[in-house]
C-alpha cells in the first residue's frame, strides 16, 4: 500500500510541475502502445556511472544494463535502494496483474514498478523503445542517450499474444529461432507455439522412438535430402531462451492427421500399415493418418506426449486436430469396430473420441489440451482450448459454449499470406493480409456473448512455412505484421489508432536493421511485370503505406539516390524499369523489375470458320517432364478435345505428377486495346509468339503479361507439364488461359476458348 502511495505522490508531482501541458512533446513510438501515457517536458539523460537498483537476479535489469553498455558504452553501477538513478522494484500491485508495469521518467530519475519480474521486463522493453532506436545496436554507436519524461501505467488487454512457427515444413536452426524470439520480446509477445510435426517432417527428438527423427525428419525433394530436427537438449535451450524473454513455448504434436512423417517411420500406426516411402514431399493434406481404432496407436502417441510433457514446462500441449481426412478410417475395420463399440455414428465422432482420449491422458500429466477448431466437430473435449483458424466461427462457438479460445483466423493473422500485391513479392501460398488488415482485427467478435468474452485469451499469428524456401523469408513474413498482432493483443481497443501505429513503425524499422532482420517494406505496386506496348505507356504506382519510391530505366538496381517517383512514368522505348522503396533511414526494399517491350499490336483474325467451344489437346499420360524441351522426345501423343486444361487430370490419380499436354485453340477479343494475358501453364503462345513462361513455380500469376491486341480471334497454344516443384503440384493450379482488359484486375475472368 505504502508503495502505491509513493507512486501516487511521484505522479502528482510530475503532473504539477507542468510537464503534461508542455508545448513540444517528444513522440512516443512504443509498440504495442501503452494503455496510459502522459508525456512531459524534458528528458532523462543517461551517462556513465549512473546507478541502478533492482531485485536480486533481475533479468530485466540485466537486459537494460547490457543494452546501454553495448550500444551506448554507458555502464550503470549497482546500488541498493531508492537512491538509484534507475530503480526497478517489484511491489504488491494487484492492479498491474502478472504482466503490467508502471514507468515514471523525470529529468532526475527513472522509477519502474511491477508486481512481477515479467512486468519489470515489459517496463524495460518500453523504456528501451523510449531510447533512440540505436539502442538495439550490438556495437557502440553515437546517439542522444536520453528518454523523454513520461509517466506510463500499462497492462495488457489479452493474456495470450502469440506467434506460431511451422518448423516442420521448413526448418529453422536454433540460432534463427533465438533471433526471432529476441525480436518478439521487443513487442511483448508472450507465446511461441512451436509446430514441431506434420506430414512433411518430424522435428523433435523422442528418445523412445528414434526412427521419428532418423526417418521422419528427412524428405528427399527433387533428388536432394531436406531435413533437420531439434534434440531434446536444443529444445531445452530454446525453452530457456524464451522463458528469459517472458515467452512460453507451447509444443504442437499433430494428430490424428498431418502425421505422415511419423507414419513413414512407424507405418504400423496407420490404418493400412503402409509402407510409406518417406515424409510427404507435397504440401497440402495427406489421406493417411493415425489409425484411431488401434490401441497401439494411442500407446505410441501417449508415449510421445510423455516425453513432450516432461520436456516442455508449458501448461498447454497442442495436439493439432486440423484437416484429418476420414477416408482411411471409413475403410479400416479397426476404426469401424471402435466406432461400433462406442456408439459413434460418424468418423467426426471418432475424431472426437480420439481427442478426448488424448485430453484425459494430458490431464493425467497435469496438462491442458489445445487443438485447432476441427476438434469441435463431433463433440468437443470438455477442457479443450480451441484455436480458431477457419475464420472466427469455431472460436465463437467454443467461447459461447464456455471454452477458452485463441483467435487465429486465416483472413487476418495468417503470416504466410502476401502483404501487398503478389506480383511484387516472392511466391507465397496465396492470400493477402496487409499490415493494416492485421491491425484492424478484433479478437472478440460481436457474436461472442459479453459474459463469455473472457474466454478469448487472445490472438496468434500463424507462420506456416511451406513456401519459406529461404530462411530469411520467415522474418520477411513476420515483420512488421508481428507488431500489429502485438498491439491488437496488448493495447485496449479504445487506445488503438491505425495512423499512429503506422507512424510508429518507422522507428521500429531502424531497430530491425540492427537485428539484421529481413522485413517487408511496402513495394511499388501496380502494372504487370511484363508489358508490351505500341507507342508509349504510362505507368502509375502506389505503395500500401507512405514510403518513398526510387527507380531506374538503365537496368541498374536503384539506390537511395536514384530518381524519385512522383508521378506516373511514361515510357516510349523498350527498357527494364526497376523500382524500389526507400525507408527514411535509407534502407531499400527488394527490387521490382518490369520488362517493357515496344511492339506492333497483335492482329486478331476477323473470322475463323467452324469454331466449337473447347481446345484440341495432344497428351501423354506418363513420363517425368520437368522442362518443355524434353517433350521433343515424346514418340506418341494422343489426341482429344477438352473444354479446359484441367480435363488432363481425368487421367491421373490425385496429386500424381507425370505426363504433359499441348493444347491448341483460339480466344476472341471484342475491341482493340491493351489486354492482360494470364495462364499458369509452363508456356503460353499467342499468334505463334511465346508470351508467358512459368518455369520453376507455376503459381500466383507472376508471369502475367500486358499486350496490345486488335479485335478478333487469336490462335493460342499452351504447353503444360504435369510436374511437381518445391512441394507444389500442377494439379492445384488452374491453368486455364484468361484474357482481360488491362483495367480489369480479375484474373479469374472466364474466357471462352475455341477450336
Ligand atoms: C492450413 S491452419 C493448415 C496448415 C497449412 C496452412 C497454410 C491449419 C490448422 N492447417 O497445415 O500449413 O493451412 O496456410
Amino acid at each position: 500500500m505504502k508503495c502505491k502511495k509513493l507512486y501516487g505522490i511521484m505522479l502528482g508531482a510530475f503532473l504539477l510541475s507542468g510537464h503534461v501541458f508542455a508545448a513540444s512533446k517528444a513522440s512516443v513510438n512504443i509498440i504495442p502502445k501503452p494503455n496510459q501515457v502522459v508525456v512531459g517536458e524534458g528528458y532523462f539523460v543517461f551517462s556513465n556511472g549512473m546507478t541502478i537498483s533492482a531485485p536480486a537476479g533481475s533479468r530485466s535489469k540485466a537486459l537494460l544494463v547490457q543494452k546501454l553498455q553495448a550500444a551506448a558504452g554507458i555502464g550503470l553501477k549497482d546500488v541498493a535502494g531508492s537512491k538509484a538513478s534507475v530503480e526497478l522494484s517489484i511491489r504488491k500491485a494487484p492492479e498491474l496483474g502478472t504482466e503490467g508495469y508502471r514507468l515514471l521518467v523525470t529529468k532526475k530519475e527513472i522509477k519502474l514498478d511491477a508486481a512481477t519480474e515479467n512486468g519489470l521486463y515489459y517496463g524495460v522493453q518500453s523504456l528501451l523503445q523510449l531510447l533512440p532506436p540505436q539502442i538495439e545496436s550490438g556495437q557502440k554507436v553515437e546517439a542522444n542517450w536520453q528518454v523523454p519524461c513520461v509517466s506510463i501505467s500499462d497492462t495488457p488487454r489479452f493474456s495470450y499474444r502469440g506467434i506460431m512457427l511451422d518448423c516442420s515444413r521448413h526448418f529453422s536452426t536454433v540460432d534463427e529461432i533465438k533471433k526471432m524470439l529476441d525480436a518478439f520480446a521487443l513487442y511483448k509477445i508472450n507465446k511461441f507455439h512451436w509446430h514441431l510435426t506434420d506430414d512433411q517432417g518430424w522435428r523433435i527428438e523422442i528418445k523412445r522412438y528414434p526412427k521419428l527423427t532418423q526417418i521422419g525428419s528427412v524428405r528427399v525433394e527433387e533428388g536432394k535430402p531436406y531435413g533437420g530436427f531439434y534434440t531434446q537438449e536444443q529444445a531445452k535451450e530454446i525453452i530457456q531462451y524464451a522463458t528469459d524473454r517472458n515467452i512460453e513455448v507451447i509444443p504442437e504434436i499433430e494428430m490424428p492427421g498431418h502425421g505422415m512423417a511419423a507414419l513413414a517411420a512407424y507405418p504400423e500406426y496407420s490404418c493400412t500399415g503402409g509402407p510409406f516411402k518417406q515424409p510427404r514431399i507435397t504440401w497440402g493434406v495427406e489421406d493417411d493418418v493415425f489409425c484411431a481404432g488401434n490401441d497401439a496407436t494411442y500407446t505410441f502417441l501417449q508415449n510421445i506426449l510423455d516425453e513432450v510433457c516432461t520436456l516442455f514446462p508449458s501448461k498447454y500441449v497442442h495436439v493439432g486436430g486440423d484437416e484429418c481426412p476420414k477416408v482411411r478410417w471409413q475403410n479400416c475395420p479397426k476404426c469401424q469396430s471402435v466406432m461400433k463399440a462406442n456408439g459413434l455414428k460418424t468418423e467426426m465422432e471418432l475424431q472426437s473420441y480420439f481427442t478426448k482420449r488424448m485430453e484425459k491422458y494430458l490431464e493425467s500429466k497435469g496438462k491442458r489440451l489445445f487443438g485447432w477448431d476441427e476438434i469441435l466437430e463431433g463433440g468437443i473435449a470438455p477442457s479443450a482450448t480451441i484455436m480458431s483458424w477457419r475464420g472466427e466461427q469455431g472460436g465463437i462457438e467454443a467461447a459461447n459454449a464456455g471454452h477458452d479460445v485463441v483467435m487465429t483466423p486465416g483472413g487476418y493473422v495468417y503470416l504466410d499470406h502476401y502483404q501487398g500485391d503478389m506480383l511484387c513479392e516472392k511466391v507465397k501460398i496465396g492470400g493477402l493480409s496487409t499490415l493494416q488488415n492485421v491491425y484492424g482485427y478484433d479478437p472478440i467478435p460481436k457474436a461472442i456473448a459479453d459474459d463469455k468474452a473472457f474466454h478469448v485469451l487472445g490472438l496468434q499469428g500463424n507462420m506456416w512455412q511451406e513456401y519459406m524456401f529461404e530462411p530469411n523469408q520467415i522474418e520477411f513474413q513476420i515483420f512488421p505484421r508481428v507488431t500489429a498482432i502485438a498491439e491488437v493483443g496488448w493495447t485496449k481497443k479504445e487506445n488503438k489508432n491505425l495512423d499512429s501505429f503506422i507512424q510508429r513503425i518507422d522507428n521500429q524499422q531502424i531497430r530491425w536493421d540492427y537485428h539484421s532482420l529481413n522485413y517487408y517494406i511496402p513495394m511499388p505496386e501496380g502494372n504487370m511485370n511484363y508489358i508490351q506496348f505500341t507507342d508509349k505507356v504510362t505507368l502509375p504506382f502506389t505503395t500500401n503505406r507512405p514510403v518513398k519510391v526510387v527507380y531506374t530505366l538503365d537496368g541498374s538496381d536503384p539506390t537511395a539516390t536514384s530518381a524519385v517517383y512522383s508521378e506516373p512514368l511514361t515510357v516510349d522505348r523498350s527498357v527494364t524499369l526497376k523500382l524500389r522503396s526507400v525507408l527514411p533511414q535509407g534502407t531499400l526494399s527488394p527490387v521490382r523489375a518490369i520488362e517493357l517491350t515496344k511492339t506492333v499490336p497483335y492482329k486478331g483474325l476477323a473470322k475463323v470458320d467452324g469454331l466449337n467451344k473447347g481446345m484440341k489437346m495432344r497428351y501423354v499420360k506418363d513420363g517425368d517432364y520437368t522442362s518443355v524441351n524434353q517433350l521433343e522426345a515424346v514418340a506418341q501423343w494422343k489426341d482429344t478435345i477438352v473444354t479446359s486444361i484441367n480435363d488432363f487430370f481425368k487421367f491421373k490419380k490425385k496429386e500424381q505428377s507425370g505426363g504433359a499436354a499441348i493444347l491448341d485453340g483460339y480466344i476472341y477479343v471484342e475491341k482493340d486495346g491493351d489486354y492482360t494475358l494470364h495462364c499458369l501453364a509452363d508456356q503460353f503462345y499467342l499468334n505463334g509468339k511465346l508470351l508467358i513462361v512459368n518455369d520453376k513455380m507455376k503459381k500466383n500469376a507472376k508471369s502475367d503479361i500486358t499486350v496490345p491486341l486488335t479485335a478478333g480471334y487469336f490462335p493460342i497454344k499452351i504447353v503444360f507439364l504435369n510436374r511437381q516443384y518445391q512441394g507444389v503440384v500442377s494439379e492445384w493450379m488452374d491453368a486455364r488461359p484468361t484474357v482481360r482488359p488491362v483495367s480489369n484486375t480479375n484474373r479469374d475472368l472466364p474466357t471462352v476458348v475455341y477450336y
